[in-house]
């Protein structure tokens, strides 16, 4: 693929507002930035989406710094795969570490459909047009989370998810529904059940909620298979599903009826596609998650979800859901709900250098040869 350089920055933003789940509050994203240049002096940017601490997956930014710089890059430095296919079995022989594998991977995604004349959407094998768009309530407080929910209403969104534990589940998603009987509601648990916990979860089922993701453990399929019989919810899997493997399994076994896919969990967007087509042969309705991620990795996740399979609006809001000011021009800018799909090659969003800096804590280049 013919890399000349590339070049690593670490940064760090506010987020407007802290958001919050039973496991963690983030009140400031860090997060990597990745600029590949080609040798003929084309670009592609990518993301690498772990957080700050391990609560989410297992890496954080410093283990990600670490896999790309001491790892992935000299990696591919050896050995540059010539087809951008070849990258998810070279970077295979180093184990798991995704949100370091796709940050490259997903630059590299960019920086094929630059050369190649076409949209990321398109080079995916997209429909183009626009995105529906969802959001996240980042709030256990019930006032606070009708406040919020009420500000996306009036910026258009129309499908909201929030975060649920066994401190605050049933009251909370019954006062959510009292007050808007009509909306695309989703519910979150971040493994926060297990499986004596049924009794509540089934207590879910009158509120019509559109999944509820993820209730059980981090990385279980066969219980989640025993609790999707006993709820009428459609279960969806959010950290479960690291690779196509897992996502084969899950459906096999009847542990879930949705899944969200994030590039970053299954290391890239290579993978996903293969998830979201595996997915979409086997009827298994698929939506793009969220990292609470910077504009680079959103506009990936924007050309991603314009695949036919994702059919459920995903967790990609608006830059400014969480802020100030984001890291690309033009901004991610939700429409009466929906994003519109950029037609011009690769992401169709532009690093805006001057804000890039201004968020930048540390910065390295590594020359090819
Ligand atoms: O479980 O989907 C999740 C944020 C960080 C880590 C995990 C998750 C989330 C969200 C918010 O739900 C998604 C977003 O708005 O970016
Ligand atoms: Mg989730």
């Amino acid at each position: 693929m013919n890399i000349w350089s590339i070049k690593l920055h670490h940064i760090k933003m506010p987020l407007k507002v802290p958001f919050s789940t039973h496991l963690e509050t983030v009140s400031e994203r860090e997060g990597i930035i990745v600029e590949v240049t080609g040798k003929d002096g084309s670009k592609g940017c990518g993301e690498g989406v772990a957080f700050s601490s391990p609560w989410y997956t297992e890496e954080t930014v410093s283990t990600s710094w670490h896999m790309l710089k001491d790892f992935l890059i000299p990696l591919l430095k050896k050995r540059t795969p010539e087809h951008l296919g070849e990258t998810e079995k070279l970077f295979s022989f180093f184990r798991r570490n995704h949100m370091a594998k796709a940050a490259i991977e997903s630059a590299l995604w960019d920086l094929e459909a630059r050369r190649k004349g076409l949209s990321l959407s398109a080079f995916l094998g997209g429909c183009g047009g626009s995105i529906p768009s969802g959001v996240v309530v980042g709030t256990p407080n019930i006032k606070a989370a009708v406040g919020q929910i009420e500000t996306f209403l009036d910026k258009g969104y129309t499908r909201v998810k929030i975060k649920i534990s066994p401190e605050n589940d049933v009251a909370f998603v019954a006062e959510i529904r009292r007050q808007f009987p009509n909306l695309d509601l989703m519910a979150d648990a971040n493994s926060a059940y297990t499986l004596e916990d049924v009794d509540k979860l089934k207590a879910l089922d009158e509120y019509g909620l559109m999944m509820i993701e993820q209730p059980l453990g981090n990385d279980d399929i066969v219980d989640h298979a025993s609790l999707q019989k006993k709820i009428s919810t459609p279960i969806c899997l959010d950290e479960s599903i690291v690779s196509l493997d897992d996502a084969v399994k899950a459906i096999k076994l009847g542990s879930c009826r949705v899944i969200n896919i994030k590039p970053g969990r299954v290391g890239g967007l290579g993978p996903a596609k293969k998830i979201h087509d595996y997915c979409r042969k086997h009827h298994i309705p698929v939506w793009c998650g969220g990292m609470i991620e910077f504009g680079v990795s959103r506009a990936h996740n924007v050309a991603l979800a314009s695949l036919p399979g994702f059919t459920i609006p995903g967790d990609i809001s608006g830059s400014d859901r969480y802020w100030e000011k984001d890291i690309i021009t033009p901004e991610i800018v939700v429409e009466k709900g929906r994003i519109k799909i950029p037609e011009r090659p690769g992401l169709g969003f532009d690093l805006d250098f001057r804000r890039l800096k201004e968020v930048t804590l540390a910065q390295e280049e590594f020359m090819f040869e």
